[in-house]
């Protein structure tokens, strides 16, 4: 026995002799992974990072809207540490009080599909894990093309998202760059040229990456065409109440399309507006035809969430869910969205007034009507890329800025930089 295992430890030290001599090393499994390119936004915050000028700024994803910034958010985080929660899993679809305010809060109080007991909802991991539910339940199940189409543009994740979920990705009208504004015939030209039954993904509020949003009235008409083509509404509403500071006017889009008989589907995302970001507190709800269909739909949904994560982190949820369900810190929550929303429209001006200041020839009025986080300046990409070698400017090759990392301290330093880049 010793003698055998003597001889097999041999031939295993010759091996790995031959190994290293002959330098036949096996070669690693991922030899052949290409190089992939950093990711286009969140490499922003990284090249910020390794600048060492003191006023640089970021305009990539910046995020002011920090917990600290909400009181209410840290006060709901103090309920929910002070409570002494136990650490179990949530079910599948996440915390119940949770998900209903989500849906109150999207929905409307009191709204129809919540009482006839239409609406699935499931919590989701903020609101690209919202997405990721929402591609993969679409197309395990939608009855007609597996295509969706985005606005052009949109936000960069989305291709990449639905790719992932197995759907093909097509583009509409969205943007017109010589107005910096809305192209509304080209979108509605696009979507009545489109397939009966397609899938159309609409931005509800402060449209990523333009800021450019649809009037109520056109809103109107989107819906009138959608319901004549048969087309599938899916909404993804990141930034409920950052657009006009009331979260009820942020939500017409989605609320007007169910209103007029759409089954839609709804992204939500909680990391803007209670600056919940890396908690990853989101929401995925589809409207259904009646409560027996609700039921099919909803164990399908849990059948696809099982194997995707098993069941969502339950302390952000945790924290939404104490201030959407406490009057008091739901009323203070609303209130500092509002002023989050003000300081964005006074920052926008700002930049507009500086700009014009500094005797900029460039008409700057869309820095004003745009809406939102972000302000689609119409810089070009090698402008952009001036503004961040020569200026410490940091924001996507769009021309996309994120007015939320604009503050009185250093718009006249940005404004001075783009001028210089604009001329
Ligand atoms: N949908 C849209 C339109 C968004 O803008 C975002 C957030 N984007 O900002 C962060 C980034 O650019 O990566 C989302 C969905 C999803 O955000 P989250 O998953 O953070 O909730």
């Amino acid at each position: 026995m010793l003698s055998t295992l003597r001889v097999a430890s041999r031939s295993a030290a010759a091996r790995e002799a031959n190994f290293v001599v002959l330098g036949a090393r096996q070669a690693s499994a991922w030899s052949k992974v290409p190089q992939g390119p950093p990711d286009a936004i969140l490499g922003i915050t990284e090249a910020f990072k390794a600048d060492s000028f003191k006023e640089k700024i970021n305009l990539g994803v910046t995020t002011r809207a920090s917990p600290t910034f909400f009181s209410s958010v840290r006060a709901a985080e103090d309920k929910v540490v002070a409570s002494r929660s136990d650490k179990e899993y949530a079910g599948i679809t996440g915390i119940p009080a949770f998900t209903n305010a989500a849906a109150e809060l999207a929905y409307g109080t009191g709204s129809a599909v919540i009482k006839n007991d239409r609406l699935v909802i499931t919590q989701t991991i903020s609101g690209t894990g919202a997405l990721r539910i929402g591609g993969a339940f679409l197309e395990r199940f939608y009855p007609g093309a597996k295509k969706v189409y985005l606005p052009n543009p949109s936000w960069a994740n989305h291709n990449a998202v639905f790719k992932d979920s197995g759907l093909e990705v097509a583009k509409y009208r969205y943007y017109n760059k010589d107005t910096i504004g809305l192209d509304f015939e080209g979108l509605i030209e696009d979507i009545k040229a489109a397939p009966e039954g397609s899938i159309i993904l609409l931005h509800a509020c402060a449209h990523n990456p333009t800021g450019v949003d649809p009037t109520q009235a056109q809103w109107r008409q989107i819906s009138d065409v959608m319901k004549s083509k048969g087309h599938f509404a899916f909404f993804d509403m990141a930034y409920q109440g950052f657009a006009s500071g009331n979260a009820d006017q942020d939500a017409f889009a989605p609320r007007h399309f169910v209103a007029e008989g759409h089954n839609i589907a709804l992204c939500q995302s909680f990391a803007k507006n209670m600056g919940l970001y890396g908690e990853r507190v989101g929401a995925f709800s589809l409207v259904c035809e009646n409560a027996e269909e609700k039921k099919r739909v909803e164990s399908q949904i849990k059948i696809l969430i099982r194997p995707f994560y098993s069941n969502p982190p339950i302390h952000g949820a945790r924290v939404a869910s104490a201030i959407m369900n406490d009057p008091s810190l739901n009323e203070q929550w609303l209130g500092e969205v509002k002023g989050m929303a003000d300081r964005i429209i006074e920052m926008r001006s700002l930049l507009r007034t500086n700009l014009e200041k500094l005797g900029s020839k460039h008409d700057w009025s869309h820095i004003t009507s745009q809406i939102g986080m972000f302000a689609f300046t119409g810089l070009k990409p090698e402008q952009m890329d001036v503004l961040a070698k020569e200026h410490s400017v940091y924001a996507t090759k769009d021309g996309r800025i994120s007015v939320a990392g604009i503050t009185t301290g250093n718009v006249q330093r940005l404004a001075e930089s783009i001028f210089k880049v604009t001329g």
